[in-house]
């Protein structure tokens, strides 16, 4: 007697490598990353596992159409657009992608830094639109790096590795987290009260998740903590920051500029003022993007795939408790 092998729906493009790992033990069924929810739905009513990207929202509407499915393998760290409470009371194993990530996600965030304390964007401008030719004025200065304070909101894996990275550079380093006493913090970093670490930084770098306890977490009161001549960075989610209000400190001049990977909402409405501004660096959420990272990612999601549909523990399950 042959048993049929588990579906597994896939619903990103693969490599043909990875495809065939899977196919070594599961039927593959491809469907299109911007297939909308109804046609996904329809295709993994059968599924036993479902590949996809941690951008997509997957709730209990699709979990409830899909009776067989035993995981969910996100392709992402991050987990906000999933509902993991209902994933886990159908007993459906949910999986990302940590660590695969941390090093070209602090890459970009140093290069958003190095960005930003040479005003590149603006002095970029200048050189475009014939200023520089015209001599019309002298280019805008920026700040040294070395000596000044950065603030790591989120001491995750990214926080930790952008923490070390800029002491290399000779920055002075501050961090905070929900938890305020993490034992395998970065040495040489000093843990601060958000709003104390906000007033005493030049450099603030968000690396927090998005709950509902970080929504908005940098709002009107935090950026009026920030000094006028500071910057913020953000890697982590468009909604930890109120951007209304961070739009309104930036025209203000009450912060100095802001580099952007993520924004409230992406991609942003053509007319969102934040796109106007000078001193917002703004880019379309690649913290992950490097051919290499990018593949590690898809490659991780499938090995997690993998191993809860032939019964082996997947290596980043976000609910283990589910695995019998
Ligand atoms: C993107 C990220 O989601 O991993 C995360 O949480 O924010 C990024 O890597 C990426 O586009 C994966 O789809």
């Amino acid at each position: 007697m042959t048993t049929e092998k588990p579906l597994a729906c896939v619903c990103l493009p693969l490599e043909p490598e990875l495809e065939a790992r899977i196919e070594i033990s599961c039927r593959l069924e491809q469907v299109s990353w911007a297939a909308p929810l109804e046609e996904l739905i329809e295709a993994v009513r059968d599924a036993e596992g479902l590949l996809i990207s941690n951008r997509l929202p997957i709730g209990d509407e699709l979990f409830a159409a899909a009776p067989k499915l035993r995981i969910l393998a996100g392709v992402g760290v991050g987990y906000d657009a999933f509902d993991i409470e209902a994933a886990t009371k159908r007993g459906i194993a949910v999986s990302n992608t940590p660590d695969v990530l941390t090093h070209a996600v602090a890459d970009l965030v140093l290069g958003l830094l190095f960005a930003l304390s040479r005003r590149l964007l603006e002095n970029a401008e200048y050189v475009q639109s014939g200023g520089w030719s015209q001599a019309a004025r002298p280019p805008r200065l920026g700040f040294d790096i070395r000596g000044r304070t950065l603030g790591v909101v989120g001491m995750g894996r990214i926080g930790r590795v952008v923490t070390a990275r800029a002491q290399t550079l000779g920055m002075r380093t501050l961090w905070n987290d929900v938890f305020s006493e993490l034992p395998d913090a970065v040495p040489q970093s000093e843990y601060r009260e958000l709003r104390d670490l906000l007033r005493e930084s030049d450099v603030v770098s968000l690396h927090t998740d998005l709950n509902p306890t970080s929504h908005h977490l940098i709002s009107a009161d935090e950026l009026g903590c920030m000094q006028p001549h500071a910057v913020l960075i953000n890697t982590s989610r468009g909604p930890v920051i109120d951007q209304v209000a961070l739009t309104a400190a930036l025209e203000a001049g009450t912060l100095a500029a802001c580099a952007l990977d993520v924004l409230e909402q992406e991609p942003p409405a053509a007319d969102d003022l934040i796109l106007k501004l000078p001193n917002a660096l703004l880019v379309p959420h690649i913290g992950s993007a490097t051919r290499q990272t990018r593949y590690a990612m898809r490659e991780l999601a499938v090995r997690n795939l993998l191993a809860v549909l032939t019964g082996e523990p997947p290596p980043t399950c976000l609910n283990p408790e589910v695995l019998g």
